[in-house]
């Protein structure tokens, strides 16, 4: 009987771990909604990657569902940035995660930038940077490969996350993608909540 009763809790628990996320679209399954964009941002199902010496990668794919987002610096003609981003509020302990890649599409001498964050009452917290100086830079054409990020929010209230991608001169794109973007409350909490519920019920039954 307590076996049967754990189980449940615990189906609870993870039937409520898999639909937390508290943003509605962060796979891009249904495009763009719920983000704001500027610049060259679409939503795909592929991209071929921007590689003009070897080795070459093969095309960028989701990592969740059927499509991701991506964002280009430049279309070569006169763009010279894109962002995307999204504003929600958290309590103490929310997690944030996702996925990106880093597709230099340029030269050493061309340093495009990406500048990827999270802006709350407290200030700015880059979660990841590339070429520039505190990120370090790429050789030619190099690719950050599908990177999976984690955040811990420490304060709570209405956040920010922003995705940009900057072009050095304007020409020569290169794209910053992302996917299964989640903000949930920390795993922690629920599993107390379920932990909670099946000590309470032992309790009444003994
Ligand atoms: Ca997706
Ligand atoms: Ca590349
Ligand atoms: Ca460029």
């Amino acid at each position: 009987m307590h076996t049967n009763i754990f189980f449940i809790v615990a189906a609870i628990a993870a039937t409520t771990a898999g639909a937390q996320n508290i943003l509605p679209n962060g796979s891009f399954e249904d495009g763009l909604t719920g983000w704001s964009s500027t610049g060259i941002v679409s939503v795909v199902d592929a991209e071929v990657s921007r590689d003009f010496i070897d080795p070459v990668a093969p095309d960028w794919l989701p990592t969740h569902g059927n499509l991701f987002a991506s964002l280009w610096s430049t279309d070569s003609a006169g763009v010279g940035a894109s962002s995307l981003d999204t504003t929600f509020e958290v309590g103490a302990g929310f997690e944030l995660s996702f996925w990106y890649f880093f597709d230099f599409g340029d030269f050493t001498d061309s340093p495009d930038t990406v500048t990827i964050s999270v802006i709350g009452a407290g200030g700015e917290t880059v979660l990841a940077e590339h070429n520039t100086p505190a990120g370090g830079f790429l050789a030619d054409n190099e690719n950050i490969e599908w990177t999976h990020i984690e955040h811990v929010f420490t304060d709570p209230g209405e956040h920010t996350l922003r995705f940009n991608v900057t072009d050095a001169n304007g020409v020569f794109e290169s794209i910053l993608g992302i996917d299964d973007v989640q903000v949930v409350p920390a795993p922690g909490v629920i599993a107390l909540v379920g932990f909670g519920f099946a000590g309470s019920f032992r309790c009444r039954r003994a």
